[in-house]
């Protein structure tokens, strides 16, 4: 504890005359104040009567909690007692943020889908107090990595988290093997290490690869070609939409919620094509 000043409650009313004290031995701190010149009226609302200031020597977070309150004023001739109720505070020099899970909405995607990819990112704030961050996503391939979006948190509470959407547009993306990933920047984070999650693959496909082949250890992973596996899968959805059973959304090259002729055109002009980028 390094001082206790005066507020501004009372020096509204006049000139006053502050004696502060602290004995640090015994933890307590006051003040007394004089209204000077026996001002006709005394203060009344709202207002700081004293300011008491810390210095913080690590960090960490604790309460403040006022033990022995007491306030009084003086009528003239008694010193009587003040009603009030102390309520207590919380200190954190802390901070720390977390990104822990990003999630998007579909591992295989074709970059013939017109509505965006949506990915879910999990913020945490893992200290107690609340604070203001800033989160961005990115799509990557071993040479580049892409942004999809930055978003400001303001105000998330200690120890809370949130879910946050980003929107992968993923039209016209290259064939390939993406990962996702998503980092938190948080000023004065004193753990780094867990500032950024990475997601594993999303397959972004030549649009007709549905699937591998049978023999593959898991033939619904896309396997890079365009053959006859897929048209049967295929021909299983052609016709449907969304809310049937036998509706794919592998299967639907634009996304549209509906498997048809125009899918159909996709599947014809890529049926035979393969790519070595995956997988
Ligand atoms: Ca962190
Ligand atoms: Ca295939
Ligand atoms: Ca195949
Ligand atoms: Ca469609």
């Amino acid at each position: 504890m390094t001082s206790i000043d005066q507020g501004s409650f009372l020096q509204k009313v006049g000139p006053t005359w502050w004696v502060p004290y602290i004995d640090s031995e015994t933890g307590n701190v006051g003040g007394t104040c004089f209204l000077l010149g026996y001002p006709p009226t005394g203060a009344y609302g709202s207002g700081v009567l004293a300011s008491v200031t810390f210095r913080v020597k690590a960090y960490g977070y604790t309460p403040i909690h006022f033990y022995l309150t007491e306030l009084r004023h003086y009528n003239g001739s008694h010193v009587l007692p003040l009603t009030h109720a102390s309520v207590d505070g919380f200190f954190s020099n802390v901070h720390d943020a977390a990104v822990i899970d990003v999630i998007p909405a579909a591992d295989q995607a074709y970059p013939t889908w017109t509505v965006p990819l949506n990915i879910t990112v999990t913020v945490s704030n893992n200290a107690p107090s609340p604070v203001n961050l800033t989160v961005t996503t990115y799509y990557e391939n071993f040479t580049n990595a892409y942004e999809i979006g930055t978003q400001n948190v303001i105000n998330l509470d200690g120890g809370s988290q949130l879910n946050l959407t980003f929107s992968w547009d993923v039209i016209g993306a290259a064939w390939g093997i993406y990962t996702t990933k998503a980092n938190v920047t948080l000023t004065g984070d004193l753990n780094p290490a867990n500032d950024e999650f990475v997601y594993s693959n999303v397959t972004i496909k030549i649009p007709g690869d549905i699937q591998g082949d049978p023999t593959d250890p898991d033939p619904s992973i896309a396997d890079g070609d365009v053959d006859w596996f897929d048209f049967g899968a295929f021909a299983i959805a052609y016709g449907t939409s969304l809310g049937n059973p036998k509706y794919n959304p592998q299967c639907d090259f634009n996304l549209n919620d509906q498997i048809d002729w125009f899918d159909f055109g996709d599947f014809a002009a890529n049926y035979g094509k393969s790519t070595p980028k995956y997988p």
